[in-house]
């Protein structure tokens, strides 16, 4: 098995600095926490940005912050979120590409995300995949539903996306695919030959998830995007929800990937100097 790559999603969209004091919403404190999970075993981290007050914001100005404050602080391999909040623009989600994040994502379908619908139809994920070559970003597939491979293997035929790919199955948000470990193997199965892949379970299936992809051979996803909590009602910081997975895997003899082993295994290009 390869070494085990470790991303973090500290931030996300949907939590809000009035649930967790640990949300690293500013660009100074994505770069603390950036120092943090790298010391802790992360390999990658996925950023989303707010404004000040803990609003959403994709704005290229604070992008530009903090991709910057985050290269200051880490080697960490810089993942932008092209799914952005639910409500921002599909061309405001794009827009952040032009820094030439070594990676961003891709979300790969449309669909039921909580009470509302997060929308990436055909045009939108295309629009978005242009934007990718352009700027010679390496996309992960964030695949919440069966159908998403499907649509990526579209994608492929139209000459948008290359396989083999990394794709991220983020299974258990409500209204789209549960976190259980048959899903899991069904969505590895049905993944083109070559691909690496990692998971992202949602509240309290992301250490059962975890634990899975570290036996199974994948990569790991964990952060206060995803889970608030390290356990029932005790509150995470980011570093320690790497830590403890980093922990497991050395206990079950998977090495963790420095970042540098995680652009190996990945494929990405050499990262641009800060
Ligand atoms: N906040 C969600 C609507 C991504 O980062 O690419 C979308 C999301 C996916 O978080
Ligand atoms: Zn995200």
């Amino acid at each position: 098995m390869d070494p085990l790559i470790i991303t973090c999603a500290p931030v996300g969209a949907e939590v809000m600095p009035d649930q967790t004091p640990h949300l690293p919403y500013t660009p100074a404190k994505l770069a603390q926490t950036a120092a943090a999970i790298r010391e802790a075993g992360a390999s990658i981290v996925h950023v989303h940005c707010r404004n000040d007050d803990g609003s959403n914001t994709h704005s290229v100005e604070r992008f530009r912050e903090a991709y910057d404050a985050i290269r200051g602080a880490s080697d960490l391999i810089v993942q932008f979120s092209t799914g952005g909040a639910i409500g921002m623009t599909p061309e405001e989600r794009a827009s952040v590409l032009q820094l030439r994040p070594e990676m961003a994502t891709l979300t790969c379908g449309t669909v039921n995300f909580g009470d509302d619908i997060f929308e990436n139809s055909f045009p939108i994920m295309r629009g978005i995949l242009k934007k990718m070559h352009e700027f010679d970003v390496k996309p992960e597939l964030e695949i919440f539903d069966k159908g998403h491979l499907a649509n990526a293997r579209r994608l492929a035929k139209e000459g948008l996306l290359a396989f083999p790919a990394h794709a991220d199955f983020v299974l258990g948000v409500a209204g789209a695919l549960e976190a259980t470990v048959p899903n899991l193997a069904d969505l590895v199965a049905d993944l083109p030959e070559g691909c690496t892949w990692s998971v992202a379970g949602i509240g309290r299936q992301q250490l059962p998830m975890a634990l899975a992809a570290i036996a199974m051979g994948g990569h790991v996803r964990v952060g206060l995007e995803d889970n608030l909590f390290y356990s029932k009602g005790r509150l995470a910081t980011n570093e320690e929800l790497v830590a403890r997975v980093a922990r497991i895997a050395h206990e079950v003899g998977r090495p963790v990937a420095t970042p540098d082993q995680a652009r190996a295994i990945l494929g990405l290009r050499k990262a641009a100097v800060a």
